[in-house]
């Protein structure tokens, strides 16, 4: 096959006045594109460009390119549409992917020679094939789910939002510094507005145990410490997963990752999570209404427990970040300062808070359409703070006045004081750090009214 140059693209999203959202903010490093390049084969050449971080260089694409690859999350879709377009025109031959992208397979193929719908790893060479010899199949679906046996490494020092200088000389940057693995894909839960499932098809798999270890050795090697697993919910077989922490227990290291509640629900399996060096847990509570966890399937969630099972991480000396929703269909005005309260009196340290982003594809989305719901088919409006679907109990305009008084709430110099006076008496340093972020997105959200739907 003769030589092609790839550049992949992960683009930003556009601001409300039409400029790029640039960021250096992020803890959480994706791997996409340094993954993408691994498992791209030897012969090509591969760069790469991650928007949300630095300036896509448009010309030097154009000119050294001949395959581009773009992915997209969220609202960054619109932005890659209208990449993908231009560089279309330009004569480039133009492959989207990614979770956003699988969802619309349809739709995205307007705009690209080629769409790969779900996982690359069987289907990126043939792909790249393809493309080369001038053709195209269109939409490009393995037949079956990778066994996520013998992976690629992927170049760690070429993380986009890695800086190996920082690394290498403070002490503070490896503190804060968390390297991306992952140890599972997919999650078999039934969530309805939930992406994830519905691009995994509820299926779940993890790799194998000795595999994720090595790999968390070799990074060792190159320093790391602190671990980010980019799964969704790596638990969801809890006897695989207690398998995985139990190996790596003796590793030494300190972890954080999204997981259910369940977490908490399980002794061995809490017992194991501490002693393999947990610090902070992302947990999808999503609400504190039954009845509103209910409208979206995600009964398995029991607010009338989640006091409990809080106070047991915290035992542990794991910090809490919160993901809750705002405006389902259980929700009246009530539920906002109601929502404020219990994070405050559950000493949550971090918050995510979204208003319901019916993403294209899951059933939510459809739902909402059936129903006359839809606000807006705007995808670049279609973050987790703008009105895109109509309350049930209240306007949207009501909806987006409580999100913003939770937000504002949760991030004001009292509920700090509240959520972390006294500290847990455990890491301390990780309390200080919750802390600092906490400050930070205070002072963010006051300097960036516009930006509260994406902060991730
Ligand atoms: C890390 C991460 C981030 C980081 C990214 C940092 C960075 N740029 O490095 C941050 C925190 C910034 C982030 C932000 C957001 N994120 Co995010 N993020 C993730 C996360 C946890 C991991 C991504 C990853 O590295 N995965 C590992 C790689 C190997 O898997 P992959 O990306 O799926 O790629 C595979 C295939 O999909 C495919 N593929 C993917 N892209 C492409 C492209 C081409 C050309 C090809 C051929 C193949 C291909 O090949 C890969 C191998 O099989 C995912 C969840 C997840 N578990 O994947 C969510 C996820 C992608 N994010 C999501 C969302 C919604 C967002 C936000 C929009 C949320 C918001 N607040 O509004 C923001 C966007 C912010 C913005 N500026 O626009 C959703 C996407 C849903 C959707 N329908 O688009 C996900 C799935 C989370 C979820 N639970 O719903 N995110
Ligand atoms: S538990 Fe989380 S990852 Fe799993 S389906 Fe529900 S929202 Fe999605």
């Amino acid at each position: 096959m003769p030589f092609v140059r790839i550049h992949l693209i992960s683009p930003t999203h556009y601001l409300r006045d039409g400029a790029l959202h640039k960021t250096t903010r992020y803890w959480t490093s994706g791997i996409t594109l340094p993954y993408l390049k691994a498992l791209t084969p030897p012969e090509h050449d591969v760069t790469f460009t991650d928007e949300l971080m630095q300036d896509l260089d448009v010309d030097r694409v154009e000119r050294d390119a001949d395959v581009v690859g773009i992915t997209a999350m969220g609202p960054q879709i619109r932005r890659a549409y209208d990449l993908a377009d231009r560089f279309r025109a330009r004569g480039k031959r133009v492959v989207l992917g990614g979770t956003w992208v699988t969802l619309t397979a349809e739709e995205s193929l307007q705009h690209a020679d080629a769409v790969v719908a779900g996982e690359a790893e069987l289907v990126w060479r043939d792909v790249l094939d393809d493309l080369a010899a001038g053709r195209s199949r269109g939409i490009y679906r393995a037949e079956r789910w990778h066994d996520l046996a013998d992976l690629p490494r992927i170049d760690y020092w070429s993380l986009p939002l890695l800086k190996p200088h920082a690394f290498r000389t403070s002490w503070l940057y490896r503190q804060y510094f968390f390297w991306p693995i992952f140890f599972s894909r997919g999650c078999p839960h039934p969530c309805e507005y939930c992406a994830v499932q519905t691009y995994y098809q509820r299926s779940f798999r993890t790799r194998p145990t000795d595999a994720f270890i090595d790999e968390i050795r070799d990074m060792k090697a190159i320093g790391a410490h602190r671990f980010l697993f980019l799964d969704d919910n790596p638990i969801a077989h809890p006897e695989k997963a207690k398998e995985m922490l139990a190996a790596l227990v003796p590793e030494r290291v300190q972890w954080v990752s999204q997981a259910t509640i369940n977490i908490a629900r399980d002794a061995e399996l809490l017992d194991l999570t501490e002693r393999s060096g947990c610090r902070i847990l992302s947990i999808g509570f999503e609400s504190i209404s039954d009845e509103s966890l209910a409208s979206v399937s995600k009964q398995f969630n029991r607010p009338s427990r989640f006091a409990e099972d809080i106070a047991k991480l915290r035992a542990k000396g794991i910090q809490v970040i919160a993901l809750v929703m705002v405006g389902l269909d259980g929700d009246s005005l009530e539920t906002f300062p109601k929502t404020l309260r219990w994070l405050d009196e559950n000493k949550i340290s971090f918050l995510k808070l979204f208003t319901p982003a019916p993403y294209p594809g899951t059933k939510f989305h459809r739902d909402m359409r059936d129903a006359g719901r839809l606000l807006s088919d705007d995808w670049g409006a279609y973050d987790y703070g703008s009105p895109n679907v109509q309350p049930l109990n209240m306007t949207a305009d009501e909806m987006l006045d409580g999100f913003k008084m939770v937000y504002s709430g949760f991030y004001s110099v009292r509920s700090m004081l509240r959520r972390f006076v006294p500290p847990p008496r455990r890491h301390l340093l990780e309390s200080a750090a919750m802390l600092v972020a906490n400050a930070k997105v205070n002072g963010y959200l006051r300097r960036n009214p516009d930006a509260w739907g994406t902060i991730s």
